[in-house]
C-alpha cells in the first residue's frame, strides 16, 4: 500500500473521529438534567447548538497524524512537539490535567517527552483515555499489518501515557480500527492484541455482553469514560463500533446513550467505524455543523 492510501484511509477514520469528539460534546450543557438529555438522546434529536466545536481528541489526532504523513511512522520527540504545538496553538480545547502540565514542557524541550511523561500523577505516568482517544487514525494507517498496529500504538502513546493501562487503551482502539477498516472487526481478537490490562479485562466482558444489551446499561457495565481512564472508556466505545460496524451515525447515538465522557468515547467510536464508512452517510446538516479539520477542502 502507497504511502498516499494510507494517508487518505487515515484521513476517512480521523473525519469520523472529529464527529463523534464534536458531537458528543455537544451533549455536556445537557447533563444539569440526566433525565431530559437520556429522553433527548433516545429521539433521536440532536443538540441544537448550531456549531460543533472539536476538541483535544482531534487536535491530538491531527498532530499524530501529521507526524506519519511526514515520516511514515511514529516518531517520538517529533510527535511530542507536534503535540506541544497543538496545545500551545489552542490549549482551551478542553485538556485533561496531565496534558495541561506536560505539553508546555515539551514544547521547550520535546526529547525530555521519557522523564517528563514518567513524572505525572506521582510518578505513575499517565493511565487516562487520552492515548486511547486519537489512535483510531493510527490504525486504519497500518491496516495492513496487526503487529505493526500494536508496535506504532505503543509508541504513539508512550510520548504522553507512560502507564501500561493508558498505552493499552491506545492499541485497543488502534487495533480495532484496524480491524474495522478491513471489514472485520471483532471484540474478541481486539482483546486478543491487546496487552494484559485492565483493559484488555474489560474488552473480554464487552465481547461477552450481547448487542441485545440496552447501551446504557452496556455503559454501565463496562464504564462510560467518566473516570476518564482508559480502562472506564475504551471497552464500552469499541462495543458500540462492534454493534454498527456499518453505520457510523447508529453507531455514536449508540455511545451517546452512555453518556460519561460522551466527546471522547464518540470520538473513539467515530474513529473506529469511521475506519469502514467514511462519513458519506452522515447527514449534511451534521457535517455542516461540525467545525472543519485544518487542511481539508471539506469532510469525506
Ligand atoms: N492515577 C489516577 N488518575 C489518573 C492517572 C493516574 N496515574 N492518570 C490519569 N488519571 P490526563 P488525557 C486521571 O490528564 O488522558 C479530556 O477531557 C486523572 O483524573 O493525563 O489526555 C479529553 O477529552 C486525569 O485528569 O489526560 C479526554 O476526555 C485523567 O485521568 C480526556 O481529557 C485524564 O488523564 C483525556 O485525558
Ligand atoms: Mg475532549
Amino acid at each position: 500500500m502507497t504511502a498516499d492510501e494510507n494517508s487518505a484511509a487515515a484521513r476517512r477514520s480521523l473525519e469520523g473521529l472529529a464527529l463523534g469528539d464534536a458531537f458528543g460534546e455537544r451533549w455536556f450543557p445537557l447533563f444539569r438534567d440526566p433525565r431530559q438529555a437520556y429522553d433527548e438522546v433516545r429521539a433521536r434529536r440532536i443538540p441544537e447548538e448550531p456549531d460543533w466545536h472539536w476538541t483535544d481528541d482531534t487536535a491530538m489526532a491531527l498532530g499524530l497524524l501529521r507526524v506519519l504523513d511526514q515520516y511514515g511512522e511514529v516518531r517520538q520527540t517529533e510527535l511530542a512537539l507536534c503535540f506541544a504545538l497543538g496545545h500551545d496553538a489552542d490549549p482551551a480545547r478542553g485538556y485533561g490535567y496531565g496534558m495541561h502540565q506536560l505539553l508546555p514542557r515539551l514544547l521547550r524541550e520535546p526529547d525530555r517527552w521519557p522523564e517528563y511523561t514518567r513524572e505525572l500523577f506521582d510518578g505513575q505516568g499517565s493511565l487516562g483515555n487520552g492515548a486511547a482517544m486519537r489512535a483510531a487514525p493510527l490504525g486504519a494507517w497500518f491496516r495492513a499489518d496487526p503487529e505493526r498496529v500494536v508496535e506504532q500504538a505503543t509508541r504513539s502513546a508512550e510520548v504522553t501515557h507512560a502507564h501500561p493501562e493508558g498505552i493499552a487503551g491506545a492499541v485497543a482502539v488502534a487495533v480495532a480500527a484496524a480491524l474495522s477498516a478491513q471489514g472485520r472487526l471483532t471484540l474478541g481478537e481486539v482483546a486478543a492484541l491487546t496487552p494484559d490490562s485492565a483493559v484488555r479485562d474489560g474488552l473480554r466482558a464487552a465481547a461477552e455482553l450481547s448487542f441485545a444489551t440496552e447501551p446504557w446499561k452496556a455503559a454501565d457495565l463496562l464504564g462510560n469514560g467518566q473516570r476518564i481512564r482508559a480502562d472506564d472508556t475504551v471497552p464500552f466505545a469499541v462495543w458500540s463500533a462492534a454493534r454498527h460496524p456499518d453505520d457510523l451515525v447508529a453507531a455514536l447515538w449508540t455511545t451517546a446513550e452512555g453518556f460519561g465522557d460522551v466527546d471522547t468515547t464518540c470520538a473513539v467510536t467515530g474513529g473506529i467505524v469511521a475506519a469502514r464508512t467514511g462519513v458519506d452517510d452522515v447527514p449534511a446538516s451534521w457535517l455542516s455543523r461540525r467545525e472543519p479539520l485544518p487542511g481539508a477542502a471539506g469532510p469525506g
